[in-house]
Parts: C-alpha cells; sequence; structure tokens
C-alpha cells in the first residue's frame, strides 16, 4: 500500500494541461458560466473546437524535457464537453467536429514518454439545470450523477492503466450548497471509487469528489504543513486563468517557478504546473519557456 503511492511523493513536478472548446475565447475555462452562455449557444461554440494543432507526442516530450514526472490533462471540465469517446454523451470530441479521442492519443503518448498519466474529471456539468440549482432539479441531478459514474467508468476502463485520476467540480454545482451538507453523498462518491479501485488497482485519487483518499489539492497556494498526508499543490501560469489566454503581463517567470518549486518540495509536496494549450491544442510556447527553464534548473541544481 506503501508502495502504490512512492512514484506520487518522489514525482515533485507535474505537469497540469487545460484544454477545451473553452479554449477559444481565450479567456478563462470557466466562460460558459461567467459570460452566461446558454447550452446551445456554448454547442455551437464548441462546433468551432477543431484541436487540429493538437500534438500529444510532442506535448508529453515537452513535459519531460521540463522535469516533469506526471501529467494531468482536462478530459472533462464543467462545460461538460469530453475529449475522448462516451457512449453515454453526444458532447464529445469524437461525435463533434475534431472526430478525435484526444485522450487515447494522450495515454498513449504519455506512456511512451514514461510520464505517468493523469486523467482530470469535472464532476459537475454545467449543461445541466440541476448543476446550477440541485434542490430544484432533482431528476437533472440524478441524471448528471449517473452520466458520471458511467464516464468515470468509461475512462477507467477504455485507455490502460491510469495511475491518477484528479477529480474536481464536486461544489462547483450551485451556490446553493448548506454547509452541513454531504458532498460525498450527493455524488455517491464511494460507490464511484469503489469501482475505479476495482477497475485501477494501483491509481491514486485525489480528495476532490469529497472523501479524503490519497492526496490533498490546494489550489493556487502553498501548504506545506501536512506531514502526514500526500500533498499537491496546483498553480498555473496566469492568475486568472487555467486556460489559455492571448494576454497575460502577470504570469509567472522562472524565478518565481523556482521559488515555488523549491517551497513545496521543501513541505514534501508536489507541484502540478499548469499551463493552457492555444484553441487548436499546440502548446503555448511563452508559457513553456519559463516552465522549461524553471525545470532545467531544477534538475542542474537538485537531485530530486
Ligand atoms: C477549480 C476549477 O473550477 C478550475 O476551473 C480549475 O480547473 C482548477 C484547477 O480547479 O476548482
Amino acid at each position: 500500500e506503501k508502495e502504490r503511492l512512492q512514484w506520487f511523493k518522489d514525482a515533485k513536478l507535474g505537469m497540469f494541461i487545460h484544454w477545451g472548446p473553452y479554449s477559444l475565447l481565450g479567456r478563462c475555462e470557466w466562460a460558459f458560466r461567467l459570460d452566461g452562455y446558454k447550452v446551445k449557444e456554448y454547442e455551437r461554440l464548441a462546433d468551432a473546437f477543431r484541436g487540429e494543432g493538437f500534438d500529444a507526442e510532442h506535448m508529453c516530450n515537452t513535459a519531460v524535457q521540463a522535469g516533469m514526472k506526471y501529467i494531468v490533462l482536462t478530459a472533462r471540465h464543467h462545460d461538460g464537453y469530453c475529449l475522448y469517446d462516451s457512449q453515454v454523451s453526444d458532447f464529445t470530441s469524437v461525435k463533434g467536429t475534431p472526430r478525435r479521442d484526444f485522450i487515447r492519443e494522450y495515454t498513449d503518448a504519455a506512456r511512451r514518454a514514461g510520464l505517468k498519466v493523469g486523467l482530470y474529471y469535472s464532476l459537475v456539468d454545467w449543461r445541466y439545470k440541476g448543476a446550477w440549482d440541485h434542490y430544484r432539479y432533482p431528476e437533472s441531478v440524478s441524471a448528471m450523477v449517473q452520466q458520471t459514474h458511467d464516464q468515470v467508468k468509461e475512462l477507467m476502463t477504455n485507455y490502460g492503466q491510469i495511475d491518477l485520476l484528479w477529480y474536481d467540480g464536486a461544489q462547483q454545482t450551485s451556490w446553493k450548497w448548506r454547509e452541513d451538507e454531504d458532498v460525498a453523498a450527493f455524488w455517491r462518491s464511494r460507490e464511484l471509487n469503489d469501482s475505479v479501485r476495482c477497475l485501477q488497482p494501483h491509481i491514486i485519487i485525489n480528495n476532490r469528489a469529497g472523501i479524503e483518499e490519497d492526496f490533498a489539492t490546494p489550489e493556487r497556494k502553498i501548504e506545506a504543513t501536512q506531514s502526514d498526508r500526500c500533498w499537491e499543490s496546483c498553480l498555473s501560469m496566469d492568475p486568472l486563468s487555467w486556460s489559455y489566454v492571448p494576454y497575460s503581463p502577470n504570469r509567472k517567470n522562472a524565478q518565481a517557478l523556482i521559488r515555488d518549486i523549491i517551497e513545496i518540495a521543501s513541505g514534501g509536496g508536489n507541484l502540478l504546473l499548469n499551463t493552457g494549450p492555444k484553441p487548436d491544442g499546440s502548446l503555448n510556447e511563452t508559457e513553456l519557456e519559463p516552465i522549461i527553464e524553471a525545470g532545467k534548473w531544477v534538475a542542474r541544481n537538485a537531485e530530486m
């Protein structure tokens, strides 16, 4: 059991990738919600999503070059759009314009590059009314939760060994969560994770489905205090957006990254460092420059 977590404890650095139809807007992965899109409007936006520049091999090799030991890609964000082939949704890159299973390409390439393979999956899907007000639309909620269970099972079944599952969005539903509400009961997370572990016995699961599981996920902050528990800070280069933004004057530079890496590693954690590829799926080289520079500095100066 201790061995299962060993690679993660040793990893120190992982690459986080936010990419989906929202990348077309160059604003933020929350655009659906922040800009008040209607579902139909957002679906029309997704029609323009092609991913013609998505090159999983280049992406993974770049991660290796930057000293990353694992990689996590948004298989589905809060907008519900799947970068893979789902049988329980039509809102996917396989049935939609790209006609490609990006998750297949990505998982294959990551393994070839020697990276541990991680999938980000948002439990919530904003296309459901139940995601906006779970008290008012209980039927919509149960359909949404069922879709989540089915899709997680697809991801855990069809793409070979998955090393890490990065849930998100359990509470990004309505703003109406009460203090005393049981998030894990809402998503049936215990049942979900039991089936995940059955399909992927080696997998490492984060804490964002309302159950502690294997590791904590401080976001945009460094919490070096939890010595008895695995933890991973996730940070993005842009102070606000996790997905592509063309203009980012306050982006982190290499010095800032090196400081973060040292602080996190010295506290026994990992850094999951995010980059947002361009709308076409190609890497944002301006953002990658400091990432690679920092990764090389770490490789030169530390035996990690
Ligand atoms: C948050 C999400 O709402 C953000 O969009 C992003 O994915 C971040 C890593 O987690 O909870």
